[in-house]
C-alpha cells in the first residue's frame, strides 16, 4: 500500500528529515519519501493508519493538508 501525505510547513532539508523521521518511526511502514519542492511525503507500507500518520507529522510540528 502507498500514500501520499500533501504537508505544509517544511521550508527546508532540516524539516524534510524532522517528517521523515517522524513517519519512519511508525509501525507498519516501510519506506517514506519526502519532498521539500512539492510539499509531499510519499509511504509505503503494510498498514497505513491515516490517523496515526497524521499525528506524527502534527506532533512534529507541521501540517497535513491531505492524505490520498
Ligand atoms: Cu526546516
Amino acid at each position: 500500500m502507498k500514500k501520499t501525505l500533501s504537508v505544509e510547513g517544511m521550508s527546508c532539508n532540516h524539516c524534510v528529515n524532522h517528517v521523515k523521521n517522524a513517519l519512519a518511526d511508525l509501525s507498519g511502514i516501510a519506506s517514506v519519501m519526502v519532498d521539500l519542492a512539492t510539499k509531499t511525503a510519499v509511504v509505503e507500507g503494510e498498514s497505513l493508519d491515516d490517523a496515526a500518520m497524521r499525528a506524527a507529522v502534527i506532533d512534529a510540528g507541521y501540517e497535513v493538508v491531505s492524505i490520498a
